[in-house]
């Protein structure tokens, strides 16, 4: 049986959306959640592939970027549409949803300086944000109430991962006015091996 164990931050964060695909998978895994600040971290940096989390180890090998490691799963899972032209519409999802959570969380909630943090917070609540909704709704609008082709695929799971850090960093719910990416969450959230996670996993703040 392969083995996986995860190595991220106690946070939602990128680690959240590898969770959900393993949890969705049926698969056991290892959560190794390290704090930032911690000598652990600072030992474990400079022996990771380029310096950062989340990494995944499958039976003993480390891989690292979140993407490419959610789309090996996706792979693994049937996540990843059934031809070659459909997984490259899903990474062009799961891609734009990872830039959306970078701009609007790390980039601007996550900034420590609260001069920068107030100039980006205008940008990102008037702009990056309904930008980013406006498109995801229109997609899942018109993909059956999925993100692309009328069928789950590992960009939902993305944007179901992702959405709580989202909505701290929008200070609402950030489905409040897209019914179809709402309901597109909601469904990901009942999905088995996924609802387990969720009444199961560490509660943290983003
Ligand atoms: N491109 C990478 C970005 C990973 C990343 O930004 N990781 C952050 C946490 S979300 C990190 O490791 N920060 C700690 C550090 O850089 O020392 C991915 O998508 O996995």
């Amino acid at each position: 049986m392969t083995s996986y164990k995860l190595v991220y931050f106690n946070v939602m964060g990128l680690g959240e959306p590898i969770r959900f695909l393993l949890s969705y998978g049926g698969v056991k895994f290892q959560d190794v959640r390290l704090d930032f600040g911690s000598q652990e971290w600072t030992n474990l940096k400079p022996t990771t592939p380029f310096g950062q989390l989340p990494t995944l180890e499958i039976d003993g090998k480390v891989y690292s970027q979140t993407l490419p490691v959610c789309r090996y799963l996706a792979k693994q899972f049937n996540l990843l549409g059934k031809t070659d032209l459909d997984a490259l519409q899903i990474d062009a999802v799961a891609n734009a949803l990872h830039d959306f959570r970078r701009l609007t969380v790390s980039q601007y909630y996550r900034e420590a300086d609260p001069v920068l943090k107030a100039k980006r917070k205008v940008e990102v609540m008037t702009k990056v944000i309904p930008f980013y909704l406006n498109k995801l709704e229109e997609l899942v609008k018109n993909n059956g109430g999925y993100f692309y082709g009328g069928q789950l695929s590992y960009a939902d799971l993305f944007f179901a991962a992702i959405s709580d850090s989202l909505s701290i960093a929008y200070e609402a719910d950030i489905t409040k006015d897209t019914p179809n990416l709402k309901s597109l969450r909601q469904k990901v959230l009942e999905l088995p091996g996924i609802k387990e996670w969720i009444q199961t996993r560490p509660k943290t703040e983003i």
